[in-house]
C-alpha cells in the first residue's frame, strides 16, 4: 500500500501501536532522542546499574523514650550529673527527674529517634559501669 494511502490511525511507531489513542504518547521509540534523565524507567538508558525509583515521600522517624531506672545504690548526685551531661538538662530539671525516678522507680529523660536514643543509653551505661554504679538506662518505642 502506498504511504499516501495510509491513514494516521493505521500508522504505527516502531515501538508498536498505541494501546489507547487518548493515552500519553508511547515515548519508547523516541528513546534515542531523549536525555537519559527524561527516559521512562527501563527504556534505552545507556547507564548500567540498579533500577531506582525516586521516592519523594518522607517518613518521620519512629521515636523512642529513654528511661532511667531506680536502684538503691547509685548516688543521687551521679544521676544528676548524668542527666546534665548526657541529656543536657538544667540542674533544676535534672534534680526533678532524678527525684521522680527515686520516688516512682522509673522516669523519662527524653524522646529521640532510634540512633540518638541508642547513643544516649550507651553513654549512661558506660558512665555507670566505669564508676561501678548499678544505674540502668533503657529505651522503649513510643
Ligand atoms: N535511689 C538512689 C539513692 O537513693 C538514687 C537514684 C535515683 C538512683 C535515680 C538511680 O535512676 C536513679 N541513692
Amino acid at each position: 500500500m502506498p504511504l499516501s494511502a495510509r491513514t494516521r490511525s493505521t500508522m504505527t511507531a516502531p515501538g508498536g501501536p498505541a494501546r489507547n489513542s487518548l493515552a500519553q504518547p508511547d515515548r519508547t521509540w523516541l528513546a534515542h532522542m531523549m536525555a537519559d534523565d527524561d527516559k521512562p524507567n527501563g527504556v534505552g538508558k545507556d547507564d548500567v546499574g540498579v533500577a531506582t525509583k525516586v521516592r519523594t515521600k518522607t517518613k518521620r522517624p519512629s521515636l523512642y523514650r529513654v528511661l532511667l531506672l531506680n536502684d538503691d545504690y547509685t548516688p543521687m548526685e551521679f544521676v544528676v550529673v548524668v542527666l546534665r551531661e548526657v541529656f543536657f538538662k538544667s540542674r533544676d530539671e535534672a534534680m526533678r527527674i532524678m527525684l521522680h525516678v527515686h520516688n516512682q522507680g522509673v522516669g523519662e529523660c527524653g524522646v529521640y529517634p532510634f540512633e540518638v536514643a541508642e547513643t544516649k543509653v550507651g553513654r549512661v551505661m558506660d558512665a555507670a559501669r566505669k564508676n561501678q554504679h548499678p544505674l540502668q538506662c533503657v529505651m522503649e518505642k513510643k
